[in-house]
């Protein structure tokens, strides 16, 4: 075997979305914060990226979070999430997958019935709390990062839709919050295509169109989800479809979408604190969000949220660049 370069990795899926658990591979991250090894990984080893994400290893929708050692010392391990279009500051998802694939090959010390794992995210410190029994990660509680509602009820000239109202609120990630029925779609899995053509037209027009800078972190600013909403019914409280960047739908509720979510409604009057909020994805799968506290960011108020979900571990993977292979960074298509 030709062999230029090896990365392991643990795949694993969070309520079907999946999580590249990277363990090895890419050496020492150079960076005094995470949001400085994120950095480092967006310019200087963006090939290696690819060639995780991207076909012939990956695909449209794939993700990732690189497992490192943390730059704080309240923290266990240090992520830097990964996707198709470039790093995330933070991934719900990803946690779930990352902790579940650290807890069940042994990265961490185990302790059942709940093994505490803090995250040093480029966000900022996530602690996760897995509940384990007999060895197997059952389910995973995230403590997410401040969010909050930065623009309610902005309007946006959409190209082929016309003017529609949205609240951009952060959760980790910048999401734009746009009614199903104002785009006039239906968040069911075989009209994916229409929710995905409105969602990016959003995201398109949202871009151009309005501020969306972190009031605290001007390094995150801008957007590359759109959470298109549906209201719950009996079995579920809210229900969405998270369109992200180059044109895929997340395929789990998302975790930091929820949370955006959470935060918009809260800032409404429309979700109290420590009251359970089922979300689910377009293919039903389910997180359980809740609102912990409330805090400021910057001027802004803000919230604590919690994100409850689980992750399956898919394989162990050692991924290989061979040196003649000319697709070595992969492609989309
Ligand atoms: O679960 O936070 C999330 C997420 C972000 C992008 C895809 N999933």
């Amino acid at each position: 075997m030709r062999a230029r370069k090896v990365f392991t990795a643990v795949d694993t899926h969070t309520e079907g979305m999946p999580t590249r658990v990277v363990t090895s591979g890419f050496g020492v991250l150079p960076g005094e914060t995470m949001a400085e090894r994120s950095h480092h990984v967006a310019t200087t080893l963006d090939g290696w990226r690819k060639l995780l994400m991207f076909e012939p290893r990956g695909h449209q929708a794939m993700s990732g979070a690189i497992l490192c050692p943390p730059t704080r010392p309240d923290a266990d391990l240090g992520v830097v999430y990964i996707e198709v279009t470039g790093c995330l500051p933070m991934c719900g998802h990803g946690t779930i997958g990352a902790v579940t694939a650290a807890v069940e090959t042994g990265l961490v010390q185990v302790i059942e019935p709940v093994t505490t794992v803090r995250l040093d995210t480029p966000a900022g410190l996530v602690v996760a709390e897995a509940s384990v029994v007999d060895g197997a990660c059952t389910s995973v509680t995230l403590r997410n990062v401040p969010s909050f509602l930065l623009l309610r009820d902005a309007v946006v000239k959409v190209e082929g839709i016309g003017e529609v109202t949205v609240d951009v609120a952060y959760g980790g990630n910048f999401y734009v919050l746009v009614s199903a029925d104002d785009l006039d779609v239906t968040l069911r899995p075989e009209h994916a295509g229409t929710v995905l053509y409105a969602g990016m037209r959003v995201m398109a027009a949202a871009n151009d169109q309005l501020d969306i800078v972190h009031p605290e972190r001007p390094d995150i600013a801008g957007t590359h989800h759109v959470l298109v909403t549906a209201p719950g019914d009996d079995e579920v409280d809210g229900r969405g479809a998270v369109v992200i960047d180059p044109g895929y739908l997340d395929r789990s509720p998302c975790g930091t979408g929820t949370s955006a979510r959470m935060a918009s409604m809260h800032a409404r009057g429309d979700l109290a604190l420590d009251t359970p909020f089922v979300h689910t994805s377009i293919i039903d799968s389910r997180f359980t969000g809740q609102l912990l506290g409330t805090t400021t960011v910057g001027e802004l108020p803000a919230v604590v949220p919690s994100i409850t979900g689980r992750a399956w571990v898919t394989g162990l993977n050692q991924l290989v660049l061979d040196p003649t292979d000319p697709w070595s960074e992969g492609f989309l298509l």
